[in-house]
């Protein structure tokens, strides 16, 4: 719709002066806000309430975020574009529409009027388990509010309408004049632009597809669900050799038991990270780096998604290896990959460094005279990533244009704030940021048509009667590589299977039993957790677990091992549009798995055999 470049062109919710958020399909108190980078979420979110907003949360499971939101609404798992296709509707319907900003700038506006016009609330309602009344009601109050901001995040995401339930969420923003305007959503004014790095108008996709099941490129990326085909289906171009940068796809990605056999089967396997697991126990050679508390950091990523424009600079609290740090182990590989091994590291620093800022300083427009060789001058001194951020923030709009602007920002000056500065609330930017190849808002590119027959079609099916499993995170977590500390493992089991009340004396299943959970792809035993926070029909696992695996060397994590929710996520389930694996919404069959006393937590899947 914006024309890309990640991140630049994700609007952000202007929480702290919202007076309505609408959150789908994310649990901010719980994950800190993704694609919403901000300190104390919880407090945040309160602030919303007792300003006398409105916080309105749609989850299948009654989350931490559902219970300081002024309201919360289950919804059926894989249903969310339908619900908020109906809310556009009601939107068109009663003459809410308004742009706001983006007046002026909408390309496609009549095209998405006709599109919606079927997905009344009444056919949604049946689909996605909100009454009709209920979503007009969202709408008017959504549109009626003096500043509104619709956030999606996984749970829009991954499952099976990701790239439609996404384009909902940014018209609902758009279509109610809070795109790019105090208290709606808004693009960030990063102090470090990531954006000037890269080149062209537009976000193309599809411009090749991958080997086997023919999924579309997106950024020059194929989908994770193609990993094990790609490795595994002999041919021409197959995958013998792959380079891990810090993942763990054996436990983070749709369907682990193929997995496991595919990077057990490669030619060659090269793993950049800190841990002998349950991913990188399949490496030929390991490369380690430092932990984190050993690196110095700027988040030039997350920053770039901050609630507020913020620059800090992290200092290292620690140094004990003397390993290379991340950034020499990935610069050093990429050298030897494009030839270029025999370079002296300072060289190939120079080489990478000079073509940034070739690009950098070509897009540097507020900078009269500003050249690549005073670029390269001034920051002569230092190399690596943080020459990189020194160009980028004294380039970037707060920066000191390298002396144009003395009062400007520099990397001394952010260093030598030890908390950080505060460059102030999200501003309107939307003219700035705006890229695409016809220099509008392209509201109805064919990547949501083309996918709509596809979605009525799901919406007027039988309804299979299927229990769905859905994923979870919590406090303690940080996807599979926080559960080898003491600390952040202790205390109760917290990879359960939770299943809603009703559906637990339906299957016959007690708080603390055990119960086999079945996909198409795999079977793994958990321990139950009743509860009252989930909807009925659908079912809910952790991922990152899973650790009982005898080569890897992560003691901890090993005696809290928990179940691997992704022997269950199908590797042929994606959202047809943009190939991103389904996580959540996986249909699944339920028993109870008789072993009276005690729960287990064994994982059993018919691909890997009983582990
Ligand atoms: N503590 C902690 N923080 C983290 C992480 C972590 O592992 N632990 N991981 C980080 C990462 S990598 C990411 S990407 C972010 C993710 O950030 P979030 O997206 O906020 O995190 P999730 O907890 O996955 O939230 C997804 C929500 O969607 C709900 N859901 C599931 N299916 C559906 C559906 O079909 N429709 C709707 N409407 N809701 C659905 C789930 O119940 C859940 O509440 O968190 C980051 N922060
Ligand atoms: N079922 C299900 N699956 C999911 C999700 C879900 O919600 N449900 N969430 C998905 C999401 S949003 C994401 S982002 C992925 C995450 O998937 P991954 O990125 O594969 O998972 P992580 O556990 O974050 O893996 C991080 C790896 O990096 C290593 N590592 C961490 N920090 C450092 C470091 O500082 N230095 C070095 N050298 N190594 C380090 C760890 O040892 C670990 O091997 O999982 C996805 N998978
Ligand atoms: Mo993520």
């Amino acid at each position: 719709m914006f024309g890309g470049p990640f991140p630049t062109c994700i609007p952000v919710p202007d929480i702290d002066r919202t007076r309505y958020l609408l959150i789908i399909g994310a649990n901010p108190v719980i994950s800190h806000g993704s694609l919403m980078t901000m300190p104390d979420a919880p407090g945040r979110l309160k602030a919303v309430v007792e300003r006398g907003g409105k916080v309105v949360v749609i989850d299948p499971r009654r989350t931490e975020t559902a219970r300081i939101a002024t309201e919360h609404q289950f919804i059926r798992p894989g249903t969310d574009a339908a619900f908020l296709l109906a809310i556009v509707h009601t939107l068109f319907d009663e003459g809410l529409v308004k742009l706001g900003a983006a007046e002026g700038l909408v390309d496609g506006l009549e095209s998405v009027k006709a599109a919606v016009r079927e997905f009344t609330p009444e056919s949604a309602a049946g689909f996605c388990g909100i009454a009709a009344p209920v979503i007009r009601r969202i709408a008017r109050e959504f549109a009626a509010a003096e500043s509104a901001a619709c956030y999606g995040r996984l749970g829009t995401c991954v499952q099976e309408f990701g790239t439609l339930a996404s384009w909902g969420c940014d018209l609902v923003n758009l279509l109610t004049g809070n795109l790019d305007r105090p208290g709606g959503v808004m693009f960030t004014t990063p102090a470090a632009p990531l954006d000037i790095l890269s080149k062209g108008k537009g976000f193309r996709i599809g411009r090749w597809k991958s080997r086997v099941s023919g999924q579309p490129e997106v950024s020059g990326m194929i989908p994770s669900s193609t990993m094990g085909e790609e490795i595994l289906t002999p041919g021409d171009g197959q995958v013998r050799a792959m380079v891990l940068l810090m993942t763990n796809p054996v436990r983070s990605a749709a369907n682990s038991a193929q997995l496991e056999q595919a990077f057990a089967s490669l030619d060659f396997l090269v793993a950049v990270d800190f841990y002998i697991n349950e991913t990188t126990r399949h490496a030929h050679i390991i490369l380690p780096t430092p932990s984190p508390a050993e690196e110095p950091n700027y988040e030039i990523g997350l920053y770039s998604l901050s609630v507020r424009n913020v620059a800090k600079w992290s200092w290292p609290v620690e140094s004990r290896t003397d390993c290379p740090h991340a950034w020499e182990v990935f610069s050093q590989l990429s050298a030897r990959l494009m030839g270029a091994g025999a370079l002296p590291a300072r060289d190939f620093d120079d080489f990478v460094f000079r073509q940034l800022a070739e690009g950098a300083v070509a897009k540097a427009k507020s900078w009269p005279g500003l050249t690549v060789e005073e670029v390269i001058a001034e920051l002569g001194g230092s190399f690596g990533p943080e020459r990189i951020v020194e160009m980028l923030l004294r380039i970037g709009s707060y920066g000191d244009g390298f002396g144009r602007r003395p009062d400007g920002l520099t990397l001394a000056k952010v260093k030598a704030a030890a908390h950080g500065i505060d460059l102030g609330p999200l501003r309107p930017r939307l003219r700035e940021i705006l890229n695409t190849q016809s220099g509008m808002i392209e509201l109805s590119a064919p990547l949501f048509l083309n996918d709509l027959g596809r979605l009525r079609a799901r919406m007027s099916a039988q309804a299979c009667g299927d229990m769905v499993l859905i994923g979870r995170r919590d406090l303690r977590c940080s996807n599979s590589f926080m559960h080898n500390l003491p600390a952040l493992v202790k205390g109760r089991d917290r990879c359960t299977l939770q299943v809603s009340r009703h559906d637990a004396g339906r299957i016959g299943l007690a708080d603390g039993s055990s119960a086999r959970v079945t996909s198409r792809v795999g079977s793994v035993i958990a321990p139950v957790e009743v509860t009252e926070d989930l909807m009925p029909g659908v079912v809910s696992l952790p991922h990152g677990w899973g650790h009982d695996v005898e080569e890897s060397r992560l003691s901890v994590a090993k005696a809290h091992a928990g179940v691997n929710t992704n022997f269950l996520t199908d590797d042929r389930a994606y959202d047809q549009a943009s190939g991103t694996s389904v996580l959540f919404g996986t249909p699944v069959t339920i028993e109870p798995f008789a072993r009276p006393g005690r729960a287990e937590a064994a994982t059993v899947s018919p691909e890997a055999g009983a582990k």
